[in-house]
């Protein structure tokens, strides 16, 4: 089996995904025409050529704009329900979606139609998912805070809460309250951190108690801080096309994923935001695979890690990995 085909076919977890990242700009056409919102750009090929970013904040910038058009129940079914359906394509066989409440609560969305809306599909689709709550940075805590409160009554239907938006400026530390409360109410922690912002961030996400590290590509910058997240089994979420559609690495044979790897830390490769970075979690397993020149082995150990980092029971981890192992 070459390495394309292995990487195509191998069973795999997808642990760092914003489902307003899924949103192509098709289906963001359609869903801005039933509900009568207009969009900047005049068709989809122009909003495609908009996606050129220079860094995070550019991205934020049309990702939050593109999140606008969701209104309805239907609109967060028809996403979830088009990205589950990709995933499958791609043979992931398990995945934990972020969704980010606030980008649709202060736009006058109740917070249960965008659950309902994304939880209603995650059931239909018969896919082993789970759901993260991610807080908005950029807003105070206060907002997150609220936000946490809302969750409450869903608290079922979410794994875990998270923390994503524009990274430096907004340290881990700022969150501390929330992330306590969040944590006494049962919910694991996970943090954006280490993307843009320094090696600190991640020290202070650690803190705070996250037990999965998104991105955190900026703790190669701290060689004590990763001795700490090798011993400790850490994982960390990496997503090579985002990071370089985002500036944080030149090209991607300068993505530091390889050493990483060799470095002993539990990485894993993700898709971020599919629909705005050029391509799914295959598309991003080949571009690494490609310019980094990653082994067969390299593959199989981030498959490998895919599950063990994931928020399922050591049984389901185990039958995962057999079925893994059948390749
Ligand atoms: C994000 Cl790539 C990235 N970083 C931080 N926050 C985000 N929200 C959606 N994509
Ligand atoms: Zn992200």
């Amino acid at each position: 089996m070459n390495l394309e085909t292995l990487i195509r076919a191998i069973p795999k977890a997808e642990l760092h995904l914003h489902i307003e990242g899924t949103l192509e700009p098709e289906l963001m056409f359609e869903i801005a025409r039933r509900n009568g919102v207009a969009l900047r750009y005049r068709s989809v090929d122009a909003l495609r050529r908009a996606y050129e970013f220079s860094d995070l904040q550019s991205f934020l910038d049309i990702y939050y704009e593109g999140a606008s058009v969701l209104r309805q129940e239907r609109d967060f079914y028809d996403m979830t329900v088009a990205y589950l359906r990709r995933a499958k394509a791609d043979n992931v066989r398990h995945t934990e979606i972020f969704f980010d409440p606030q980008t649709h609560t202060a736009r006058g969305i109740a917070f249960e139609t965008v659950f309902h809306g994304i939880n209603n599909a995650l059931r239909d689709s018969g896919m082993n998912t789970r759901l993260i709550l991610c807080f908005l940075r950029h807003l105070n805590a206060e907002s997150a805070m609220k936000t946490l409160e809302e969750s409450l009554p869903f608290r079922e239907g979410i794994v875990a809460v998270g923390l994503d938006s524009s990274e430096v400026g907004n340290p881990p530390s700022k969150f501390a309250a929330v992330f306590a409360r969040a944590q006494a109410e049962g919910f694991r922690i996970v943090a954006h951190a280490g993307e843009e912002g320094p090696p600190s961030y991640i020290r202070e996400a650690l803190d705070l108690g996250a037990s999965r590290i998104d991105h955190g590509v900026r703790c190669m910058e701290d060689s004590d801080l990763v001795d700490e997240l090798v011993r400790r089994k850490i994982p960390l979420t990496v997503c090579p096309l985002s990071n370089v559609k985002l500036g944080v690495f030149r090209s991607m044979t300068d993505h530091n994923l390889r050493t990483m790897l060799q470095r002993g830390l539990r990485v894993t490769i993700n898709s971020d935001d599919p629909a705005y970075f050029g391509g799914y979690i295959v598309d991003n397993f080949l571009a690494a695979a490609s310019a980094l020149a990653l082994t067969e082995d390299d593959i199989r150990r981030l498959a490998r890690n895919s599950f063990e980092a994931s928020f399922v029971s050591d049984a389901t981890k185990a039958r995962f990995i057999s079925e893994l192992n059948q390749y």
